[in-house]
């Protein structure tokens, strides 16, 4: 029905969005915001094998609209919709100071965890929290309540790492966080050292 053919088209958004731009040869901004127009040109299908140019304008709007966590803005500028990710990317066409707004003071956190499995655990305590294929560390600004989705960590995670955020402010690693209240890091070379962790 229309509700699945919504979910999909917003599952086919995060992934271009974030990952695609590159190989689609996708007109992205540093601040990460592409042409809607751009998109609904493209060939790819979605998950539910509707291709991307038979969609409209509004069920891109309505997607943006229904996102449980809130990953897509959209901007008009001169006329034109544009639509960005705002964050989770792994395209390095997107700069950190263009896609995200810097925190300056520990004061504007109320909390910054980091979301993982038991079976990552013992690696991150020897060698930090890594970017992997991302351009930023993912932290939520807020606790996980019981079964809710919440922006920054998946809902089946079971290990909940706080930064130190003071510590880490203090000793010159940048954090920024995202439209969609993700902080967001790239640690020093896209490591955050197992010293800032404060506890698990
Ligand atoms: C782990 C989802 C071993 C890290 C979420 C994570 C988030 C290590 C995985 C967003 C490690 C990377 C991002 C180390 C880190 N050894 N494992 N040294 N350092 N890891 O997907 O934070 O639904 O790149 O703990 O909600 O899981 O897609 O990052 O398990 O917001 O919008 O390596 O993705 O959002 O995985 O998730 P990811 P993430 P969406």
């Amino acid at each position: 029905g229309g509700k699945d053919k919504i979910d999909a088209l917003g599952r086919l958004l995060t992934r271009i969005l974030r990952h695609m731009a590159a190989e689609l040869n996708l007109n992205m901004r540093s601040d990460g915001y592409v042409k809607v127009q751009d998109l609904l040109k493209l060939n790819l299908k979605t998950f539910a094998n509707i291709p991307l140019r038979s969609h409209t304008v509004d069920e891109i709007r309505e997607a943006v609209r229904r996102d449980n966590k809130q990953r897509f803005s959209l901007l008009e500028e001169n006329g034109e919709l544009l639509i960005r990710a705002n964050q989770g990317h792994t395209v390095t066409i997107v700069e950190s100071e263009r896609l995200l707004k810097e925190i300056l003071s520990a004061d504007e956190v109320q909390v910054c965890v980091h979301g993982t499995y038991k079976r990552n655990l013992e690696s991150i305590m020897e060698s930090g929290l890594k970017r992997m294929k991302r351009l930023h560390v993912h932290f939520s600004s807020g606790l996980p309540t019981d079964g809710e989705v919440i922006s920054g960590m998946r809902r089946d995670v079971n290990i909940l790492i706080f930064l130190n955020v003071r510590k880490a402010l203090e000793e010159g690693m940048k954090l920024y966080i995202s439209d969609n209240k993700v902080i967001l890091t790239e640690g020093f070379d896209g490591v955050v050292p197992v010293k800032y962790i404060e506890k698990i």
